[in-house]
Order: C-alpha cells, then structure tokens, then sequence
C-alpha cells in the first residue's frame, strides 16, 4: 500500500541560509563569487586558465574545483592562480553552500576580488543549488547540440551569461548557433549570450570585458 509522509520542515532551507551567509561576507569585502556550471568536458577549466593567465596580474583571484574525483583541475590552475581549492564530491553531482561557506572563512579567500567556483560537470543539479553566489554563468559547447536549452532549461533560465564554448569546432558540428541564441532569449530575457573560443580567442575578450565590469562593479558597491 502507497504511504504518503507530509514534511512539515524545508529540507533546503538550512542550504539556503548558508547560501545567504555567505553572500552576505562576500558582499562585506566586496568579493564577487562566480558560480560557474556546464556539462562535463564543456571546457569550464581551460576557460579558466586562460582567464586567469589574462586576469590573474590585474586581480586577486581564487578558485574552487569542485569534481566527484581527483585534483586534475586544480594541479591545471595552480601555475596561474595562488589559490586553488579542490573539493572533491566523491559522488556527489553538485556542490553545496556549506562547504563554500566553510572555505570562505578562510582569510586568503576573503581577501580576493574574485572567487569562481567550477561546479560539478553536469547541467541538472548544480542548477538548483544556491551557494550564494552573485553570478552564475552556465556553458554550452557546440559538441554537446542545440538541444541542450530547451531539455536542460533551469541551468540556462537562472544564469547571468552563457557561455557558447568551443566555436572553432562550429563548421564541424551540427548545431545551430543561431537557433540556440533565440531560444536562450526566449527563456530568459536578461541573459548575456557570449559565443568563445579558448583556440582561436573569438569572443574571449567580450567575456574578460564583461567579467572585469562585474568585478569593478562588485568592488565599487563595498564603497557606496
Ligand atoms: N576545440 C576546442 N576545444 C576546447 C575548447 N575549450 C576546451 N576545449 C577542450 O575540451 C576538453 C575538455 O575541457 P575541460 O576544460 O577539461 O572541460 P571541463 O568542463 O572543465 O570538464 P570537467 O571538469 O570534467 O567537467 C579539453 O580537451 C579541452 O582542450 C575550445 O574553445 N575549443
Ligand atoms: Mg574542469
């Protein structure tokens, strides 16, 4: 016989107050703290390195590697990045504001000016986890197909900028660069839409632009 249990308690909600705590820090130092999200393989850590081999003279940069296994990406980041945290999930499909909240009580950490968190390689539950981030910024490489917005729409409705990644390999893939666009529009109208490419550098500077005017932005509200 079906059993049904009423839950009188949220099961999220002590995420969620982490989540706020930790936004609240960040928004007392001025840190801006990226959520960065996509599909394994996407390309989220060679993103990084070049941003950080662009950014890492001008800012104080920290990143958070979260994966299930191993500390691959950040042995990847540590030559253009001093602080580097490897969380690994051993299981787990996303990471949780409580484990950001514990690493933010780190000095080295609140003294950045940018904190970016690879999340987990996956494009479901990342997405419904707040960590108390400012941004998220989701990933969609052309090899993955243009179907990806409309069956994987919560990680492209709540994200600030997408990403369009590996766009040298366009005229090699079925998808349709354009199509895509309409409808990440369509889902959300706010949405930055940058298409990049780590090898051949087309949109990489729209995206250092648009990132170094949310860290700007970010450091300004700590003043006003
Ligand atoms: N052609 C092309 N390949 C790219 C580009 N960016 C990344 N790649 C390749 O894509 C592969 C996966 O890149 P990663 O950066 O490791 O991907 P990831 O999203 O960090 O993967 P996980 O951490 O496992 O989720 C690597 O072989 C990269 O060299 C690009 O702009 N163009
Ligand atoms: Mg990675």
């Amino acid at each position: 016989m079906a059993m049904r249990i009423y839950l009188s308690k949220d099961l999220r909600e002590a995420s969620r107050l982490c989540a706020d705590d930790n936004r609240k820090t960040l928004a007392e130092q001025g840190v801006l703290m990226i959520n960065l999200m996509g599909s394994p393989g996407s390309g989220k850590t060679t993103l990084l390195e070049h941003t950080m081999r662009k950014l890492s003279g001008l800012y104080r940069i920290a990143v958070i590697e979260g994966d299930l296994y191993t500390a691959k990406d950040a042995e990847r980041l540590s030559p253009w990045c001093k602080q580097v945290t490897q969380i690994n999930t051993e299981g787990g499909c996303h990471l949780e504001a409580g484990s950001i909240g514990y690493l933010l009580k780190e000095e080295a950490l609140l003294d950045s000016e940018l904190v970016v968190i690879e999340n987990v390689g996956n494009l479901i539950c990342p997405a419904e986890f707040d960590l108390g981030e400012d941004i998220r910024v989701t990933q969609l490489s052309v090899t993955e197909g243009d179907d990806k917005p409309a069956k994987y729409p919560l990680v492209f409705k709540d994200a600030d900028c997408v990403l369009i990644t590996k766009l040298d390999l366009l005229p090699y893939c079925n998808f349709n660069l354009e199509r895509v666009i309409q409808e990440l529009q369509i889902i959300n109208q706010e949405l930055v839409i940058i298409p990049v490419s780590v090898y051949n550098g087309e949109g990489f500077d729209t995206w250092i632009n648009w990132l170094v005017k949310q860290i700007e932005a970010k450091k300004k509200s700590v003043l006003s």
